[in-house]
């Protein structure tokens, strides 16, 4: 199974590889940051495919998401972080 790491501080994300294969992905989501954050995954129509929860600064969480081709919309969902920077593009191929 394909594995993503994405890192978060602030304000931004750092994606481990800007593409991965359709189907089962495992998501690994670092906290560097000094501040909670989320993430959430969000494809450009339908359901968000998965997302982790408010995260603690040094936190590290896995999560498996089924992700069908296209491009999905990461971001953190806490006020103002997507606007200062949390945001980031995942292509599905
Ligand atoms: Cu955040």
């Amino acid at each position: 199974v394909p594995r993503i790491q994405v890192t978060a501080v602030e304000f931004r994300f750092t994606l481990s590889r800007a593409t991965v294969p359709h189907g089962k992905v495992i998501f690994e989501f670092v906290n560097n940051g000094q501040d909670e954050h989320n993430l959430n995954v969000l494809p450009a129509e339908g359901a968000p495919a998965g997302s982790f929860a408010d995260t603690p600064a040094k936190g590290v969480r896995d999560q498996a998401m089924e992700l069908r081709a296209g491009t999905y919309t990461m971001f953190c969902s806490l006020p103002e972080h997507e606007q200062k920077g949390m945001r980031a593009t995942l292509l599905v191929e």
